[in-house]
């Protein structure tokens, strides 16, 4: 991240970064979410295996062998949601401790940095992602946003990588620049994001990625054309934050013996800590893990 985009994300709450992945890489992971799309699919025809302990709201479903957490929202259409997607190998692998992702996120988080969220969305036609965050949610302990001593220093912020071009038909991600500095919440009585004073709508292209602090208000507005949208989101916050994936909030990371074992000891670093230990697959794939 040069001082230009840090310049920028300062003032926006977010980055459109073009060009973040390789053609060869984007395309391989197009594929690869295509294919897990498939086995997640499969995965929501079987029992329903787990009620989320925080957000009862959303069932969840468990792939019996990769330990992966599938999860279906509507919002006009549906989205698909794989929560951990790189417990699928082994096409994901790359991108954890990915060199040009971490040199951004590097600069806007301070110190140990460690990964807290996963999830490959799969948004079809007609599905838009409500707006969220922004002040004073956007405010909590766990996404704050600051400068001390001269540099940004984020709690959560995420990287979103574009699989395919996203034209403004597409459902690309919205945002509120500088909500992530907002005081005051959204008036009353806005019911649709296209309403909201200040929305910039960030139509991307294969390969692109766009890197936001969570404090920064965003959305993504409806898919109107008819193609499915396949985008992977990675969170990154200080280590002693614990999993933001819905299914396993506040808890320890979702990982199994046969990720870590496939991992370099870096990459293995980001994803487990020292007081965040991992539970294991027989504590995990097999059962008791389960919320009631
Ligand atoms: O991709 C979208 O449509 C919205 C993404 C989002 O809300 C998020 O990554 O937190």
């Amino acid at each position: 991240m040069n001082d230009t985009e840090r310049y920028l994300f300062d003032v926006q709450g977010y980055l459109h970064i073009p060009g973040l992945l390789t053609q060869d890489e984007t395309a391989r992971l197009h594929d690869a979410a295509r294919c897990l799309e498939h086995s997640a699919l499969a995965c929501c025809a079987g029992p329903l295996q787990w009620h989320a302990a925080l957000h009862n709201e959303y069932d969840y479903w468990r792939h019996p062998e990769h330990g992966y957490f599938v999860t279906k929202q509507s919002d006009g259409g549906e989205t698909l949601m794989v929560e951990d997607f790189w417990l699928e190998p082994d096409a994901f692998d790359f991108l954890i401790g990915h060199g040009p992702t971490m040199r951004y996120v590097r600069r806007i988080v301070q110190g140990r940095i460690s990964i807290n969220n996963s999830e490959l969305r799969i948004r079809y036609p007609g599905n838009r992602t409500s707006m969220h965050m922004g002040f004073p949610h956007g405010h909590g302990p766990m996404y704050a946003y600051r400068v001390l001593g001269n540099e940004i220093n984020c709690m959560m912020v995420r990287m979103v990588y574009f699989l395919q071009d996203v034209p403004d038909n597409g459902g690309p991600m919205c945002f509120i620049p500088g909500s992530h500095k907002g005081h005051f919440s959204l008036p009353d009585g806005i019911d649709d994001m296209h309403d909201e004073p200040g929305l910039v709508v960030t139509p991307c292209r294969a390969g692109d990625g766009i890197l936001f602090t969570e404090a920064c208000r965003h959305g993504g507005v409806p898919v109107r054309n008819d193609v499915t949208r396949y985008t992977l989101h990675v969170g990154y916050g200080p280590y002693f934050l614990r999993s933001q994936n819905i299914s396993t909030q506040n808890e320890s990371v979702n990982v199994t013996d046969a990720l870590l074992a496939r991992l370099t000891p870096e990459q293995c670093e980001l994803l487990v800590c020292p007081i965040r230990q991992p539970l294991t697959d027989s504590q995990t794939v097999s059962g008791p893990m389960m919320h009631a």
